[in-house]
């Protein structure tokens, strides 16, 4: 049957970490692990992940502008999308992604504060209307998650901003998922791992995903 299931959420919310639970889950729910992918954005295909390198580094000379950032995240998630997902998703398979569209919402428009029409405009010639199947938010007060982020070591173009950007970031996330509950769940990813696996575990559970395989 095919999903396209995303983990979005702050910096160190742990998404990578959130990946191989619903790759588990699916496993133990018959799914063959050749028909399971995983993505992350910005980046999965040869040419996003040239444009994630522009993305994130730091660079002296020359500060991106929002709008150039805005236009190449959605350059590499034309690629990814049409490239990888789509016929991924067409062909039965289960797409697990590390970051989508929501994340665009909430950095380039609550973080960056692009007003909401261009980033619909954009995301329209990019990848038209394609939503997750399932979108779960790994929850974490910004600076539990930028101590974790830090502990991993150097900090990309995105790290190094303030605190308030996250801020507004974290409550975007919260309000799309109040807006949209029936495809946009919550968990609390400050609880140790067992707690954050097994929350995981109950949302694919009480979702239709669990009726793959
Ligand atoms: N971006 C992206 C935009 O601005 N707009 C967009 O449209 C998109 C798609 C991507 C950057 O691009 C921005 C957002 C990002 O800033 P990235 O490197 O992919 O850059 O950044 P993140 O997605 O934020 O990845 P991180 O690795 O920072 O965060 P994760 O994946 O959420 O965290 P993870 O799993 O690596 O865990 C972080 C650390 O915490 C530990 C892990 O072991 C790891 O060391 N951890 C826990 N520790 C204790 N308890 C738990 N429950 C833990 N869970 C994880």
């Amino acid at each position: 049957m095919g999903a396209f299931i995303v983990l979005e959420g702050g910096e160190g919310a742990g998404k990578s970490t959130a990946v191989a639970v619903i790759r588990d889950y699916l496993i133990s729910k018959g799914v063959a692990s050749e028909d399971i992918l995983e993505t992350r954005e910005p980046g999965g295909t040869e040419i996003a992940e040239k444009i994630r390198t522009i993305l994130k580094e730091k660079n002296p000379r020359e500060q991106l502008t929002s709008e150039a950032e805005l236009l190449l995240m959605y350059a590499a998630r034309a690629q990814l999308v049409h490239r990888v997902i789509i016929p991924a998703v067409a062909q039965g398979k289960f797409v697990i992604g590390d970051r989508h569209d929501l994340s665009t919402v909430a950095y380039q428009g609550a973080g960056r504060g692009l007003p909401m029409d261009k980033i619909d405009a954009v995301r329209d010639i990019a990848i038209g209307n394609l939503k997750p199947d399932l979108t779960i938010v790994m929850d974490i007060e910004p600076e539990a998650g930028m101590r974790r982020a830090r502990n991993r070591g150097d900090l990309d173009r995105f790290e190094v901003e303030n605190i308030e950007f996250f801020r507004r970031i974290r409550n975007c996330f919260l309000n799309e998922a109040a807006r949209h509950p029936d495809r946009i769940k919550v968990v609390d990813a400050g609880q140790d791992l067992e707690h954050v696996k097994q929350s995981i575990t109950d949302i694919l559970e009480s979702s239709c995903i669990c009726t793959a395989g």
